[in-house]
C-alpha cells in the first residue's frame, strides 16, 4: 500500500485544499474516516475541510452527532458556504462510497472536478469516472482500517478520541469483528488500542435507541429457517435503506445453526432489495447473481424492479432449490 499512500500524499500536496466527503446518512465508519483523514492532512499542513450537508449535528444519527460535537473540529463546510472556500485547484476526497447518487452532497461533483476515491465496498457499475485516483478494495473491512494503515505509514498517532471513534467504525462495519475481518483488521484494531482507544467511549458510541433495536427485533421475529441453516426474513413494512436490510441479514447470521441469511424488503415503490450474508460455506454471491445481483461469497445483494417482497421471496426459494 506504500505506493498508494505516496501517490495520495502527492495529489493532496499538489492541490490547494482538500474537501473530504463520505456517503449520505454517514455512519461511524464514514465519519471516523473523514475525521481521521482531516487529522492526517492537518498534521501535514494541508488545508482541508469536511463537507456536511446538514448544519445541525443533531440531524444525524445520535452516535454520529455525538462524534461531530465532541470532535472539536472547526473545518466543516456546508452547501451554503463551500463555494466561498473552494477554488479550481481544490481536490475532493471521497470516502466510503464511489457512486455520485450516494454522496453526502451529489452536486459537489459539478463544482469540484478533481476527485480522489477511497472505498471498500463492492464496486458498482455507476461509479464516479474521471478521477485523479480511484482506489477500491472490498477485502478491506472498513475505511477506518484504511486510515489506520495510512497513519502508520505517516508515523502519526491519532488522538485517544479519534482512535476510539475509528475502532467503533471498524466494529460497525465488521458487525463486531465477525464479517469482512482479516488478520489485518485485528492488527489495525491493536494499533488503535496502542494509540489509546478507549473501549468505554467506543461502547457508548455503539449504543442504539430502543426503538431502532425493537424495530429490527420485530423484523427478525418474522424470519424463518429452511434447510436448518438458511434464514429468510421478508419484511412486511417498507425499509428505509439498503443498510437496514444489511443490518437485519447480519443479525440473522448470529442465530444458532444459521449459515446464510437473506433479508428481503421494499426499498422504493418499484424496487425490492435482498441483502444476503453467509459465514463462508454457502456462496451467497452465486445466489444473488441468479437474481440479478452480485457481490462476494459472504456478502451480496440484489435489487429487483417491478417485483413484490412476496414474489422475490418465491424467486429466492426457487434459486435455493435449484442449487441444492
Ligand atoms: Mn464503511
Amino acid at each position: 500500500m506504500d505506493n498508494l499512500f505516496n501517490k495520495l500524499i502527492d495529489i493532496f500536496k499538489t492541490h490547494s485544499k482538500v474537501v473530504i466527503m463520505a456517503h449520505h446518512d454517514p455512519d461511524l465508519d464514514a465519519i471516523s474516516s473523514s475525521l481521521a483523514l482531516s487529522y492526517l492532512l492537518s498534521k501535514l499542513d494541508i488545508e482541508n475541510y469536511i463537507f456536511l450537508s446538514k448544519k445541525r449535528a443533531d440531524s444525524y444519527t445520535s452516535s454520529v452527532a455525538q462524534v461531530l460535537m465532541r470532535a472539536n473540529n472547526n473545518n466543516y463546510i456546508y452547501p451554503s458556504t463551500y463555494k466561498e472556500i473552494i477554488d479550481d485547484e481544490t481536490v475532493l476526497a471521497i470516502l466510503d462510497v464511489h457512486q455520485k447518487e450516494r454522496l453526502e452532497y451529489p452536486n459537489i461533483i459539478n463544482t469540484i472536478k478533481k476527485v480522489v476515491i477511497l472505498d471498500h465496498h463492492i464496486k458498482s457499475n455507476s461509479y464516479i469516472r474521471d478521477t485523479e485516483l480511484f482506489y477500491i478494495d472490498s477485502t478491506l473491512s472498513s475505511m477506518a482500517e484504511f486510515m489506520v494503515w495510512f497513519a502508520n505509514y505517516l508515523n502519526i498517532n491519532y488522538s485517544i478520541f479519534l482512535a476510539s471513534v475509528l475502532l467503533a467504525g471498524v466494529e460497525v462495519d465488521t458487525n463486531g469483528f465477525t464479517l469482512k475481518t482479516t488478520e489485518k483488521t485485528f492488527t489495525a484494531a491493536a494499533s488503535l488500542a496502542s494509540m489509546g482507544a478507549d473501549s468505554v467511549l467506543k461502547q457508548e458510541l455503539l449504543k442504539e435507541s430502543k426503538d431502532t433495536y425493537l424495530r429490527r427485533a420485530d423484523f427478525i421475529r418474522s424470519s424463518y429457517v429452511i434447510n436448518k441453516n438458511i434464514a429468510i426474513c421478508p419484511l412486511s413494512e417498507p425499509v428505509s435503506t439498503k443498510e437496514e436490510l444489511a443490518e437485519i441479514a447480519e443479525e440473522l447470521l448470529k442465530l444458532e445453526y444459521v449459515e446464510a441469511s437473506f433479508a428481503i424488503g421494499q426499498l422504493k415503490r418499484n424496487e425490492v432489495g435482498i441483502s444476503a450474508r453467509s459465514i463462508g460455506n454457502i456462496n451467497v454471491c452465486e445466489i444473488m447473481k441468479r437474481l440479478g445481483g452480485g457481490g462476494h461469497i459472504t456478502n451480496a445483494a440484489s435489487q429487483l424492479n417491478n417485483s413484490t417482497v412476496k414474489e422475490t421471496e418465491r424467486k429466492l426459494h426457487k434459486v435455493l432449490e435449484e442449487l441444492e
